[in-house]
């Protein structure tokens, strides 16, 4: 191979020999190596995965980082495996379970290499397992673009917009402090706000319990360390509350910004009717997350008195999850989160369902999933013909440090540039420095003591 791994040498090459072909069937009963290890374009070296490295990693907050190296000198690839406050189990499920599934595998077989951890392992989906793929398979596709010499997003089709429209978060306990912190979201050229508030009596609610600079931590839920904290919520006051919030902006912001609102999974069906329904005047881009994931048909119940567009999808793990929800129509954005549903190979599966049933997407772009699950985002945002709108977040110091090459923001759009790959990588000396601490997410319960959904 070139000695440039990531050089244009390789694009030349690729050029020359075609497309790769697939190998030839495995015979029965053999150890399954992978489809393709035989059967390479003639002239180019077979590429295997010599080793899996998972790095646990705590620069601000937790992170899991799957490093996967091949034989060619130099090429590895980097993915992002994070799953909040459940880390230690996704790093268990890479180092016993998964990485010596790849050891000798073809790196370049993304898709076989999915197929085989998610129908191959029996067990399928669910969040651990999810994050776990997605960590290889976001590293499998930085590797695929390091050897062609293209940003993963070429690999995709190539672009279809100049960046990816973003939105920050802005939050405070009233109504005056929410709008300062989208005036400040404004001020730095965000065309998209989210707008969370504290409701009266109730100490901690979901979004809200950062500091007045709220943008500065878009998507930031802040970890527990040691044992989760509670928050206390009732439906009752966050239906009061909410519309007289979005009245408020929108009296002192006027009608261009756009502005979304999360709810976080905590309505009941007929509740989320009505919070839609009264949040009509206000003309949101989108509510997200009205209602628990569990039962998608449940959405039926919100389009029937609504015309709010819906967003819905940072828990769902698998294809089959936003099905019910994209083929009839009953949401207008899916915001799977790529770090939890599998990498880019599934999402864009579910970015094309969507795509036929005008349904756009907006992924799931929180400082809890870590700057390579962020490229990847973009770069399937900006290929995509029906992506809507992204969620990002501003890196601390610490972070970019252990995981540098993160989107960029300008103007209101978030962007990745022309490194091959996703341009993310991780530094694993700078890593060490910052050891796994034991955190949580919060949880919540109601005013007479009962298990709320956070
Ligand atoms: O780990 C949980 C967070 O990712 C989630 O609470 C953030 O809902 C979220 C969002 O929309 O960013
Ligand atoms: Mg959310």
């Amino acid at each position: 191979m070139s000695s440039h791994p990531q050089g244009p040498g390789r694009r030349n090459f690729l050029k020359m020999s075609g497309a790769a072909a697939l190998g030839s069937p495995l015979v029965a009963g053999g150890t399954d190596t992978g489809g393709g290890a035989s059967a390479r374009p003639r002239g180019l070296p077979p590429l295997k995965i010599t080793e899996v490295r998972v790095i646990v990693t705590c620069p601000g907050r937790n992170y899991v980082v799957v490093k996967i190296l091949t034989n060619e000198p130099g090429l590895y690839g980097v993915g992002d495996a994070t799953l909040n406050g459940r880390e230690l189990a996704v790093a268990t499920a890479l180092k016993e379970h998964i990485a010596p599934l790849l050891i000798g595998r073809d790196p370049e077989q993304v898709e076989d290499v999915y197929q085989y951890l998610y129908r191959g392992s029996y067990w399928r989906s669910g969040p651990v397992q999810m994050t776990a793929i997605a960590g290889v398979d976001e590293a499998l596709w930085d590797i695929k673009g390091k050897r062609a010499g293209m940003p993963v997003y070429q690999l995709l089709g190539g672009r279809t917009r100049v960046g990816a429209l973003a939105y920050t978060h802005a939050s405070g306990n009233e109504f005056s402090e929410v709008e300062d912190a989208v005036r400040r979201g404004m001020e730095r050229s965000f065309k998209c706000v989210r707008a969370q508030v504290g409701l009266p009596g109730l100490a901690g609610t979901y979004g809200t319990s950062v500091t007045k600079k709220s943008e500065e931590h878009a998507g930031r839920v802040d970890q527990q360390a040691g044992l989760p904290e509670t928050e206390i919520f009732e439906p009752s006051v966050y239906l009061r509350t909410v519309p007289k919030l979005f009245a408020h902006l929108r009296s002192k912001l006027g009608e261009e910004v756009e502005l979304l609102h999360d709810t976080h999974e905590k309505l009941g069906p007929i509740e989320g009717a009505r919070l839609a329904r009264e949040l009509e005047p206000f003309h949101l881009f989108f509510l997200e997350d009205l209602l628990r994931p569990e039962h998608k048909e449940s959405f039926r119940v919100i389009r029937q008195y609504s015309t709010t567009p819906l967003a819905m999808g940072e828990l769902f793990n698998s294809l089959w999850d936003c099905v019910p929800l994209i083929s009839e129509q009953l949401i207008d954005y899916i915001r799977c989160d790529l770090g939890h549903i599998g990498g880019i190979t599934n999402a864009r599966k579910v970015a094309s369902l969507a795509e036929a049933f005008h349904v756009k997407t907006a992924w799931h772009g929180p400082a809890d999933v870590g700057p390579p699950t962020h490229a990847a985002s973009v770069h399937l945002d900006i290929a995509i013909p029906n992506f809507g709108v992204q969620e990002m977040v501003f890196w601390p110091e610490a972070t970019q440090e252990v995981l540098p090459g993160a989107p960029t923001f300008k103007d209101g759009y978030i962007n990745v540039g022309d490194t091959p790959g996703l341009g993310t990588d991780v530094n694993e000396d700078a890593a060490k420095k910052y050891p796994y601490k034991r955190a949580y997410l919060p949880t919540a319960r109601r005013i007479d003591g009962s298990v709320q959904d956070w």
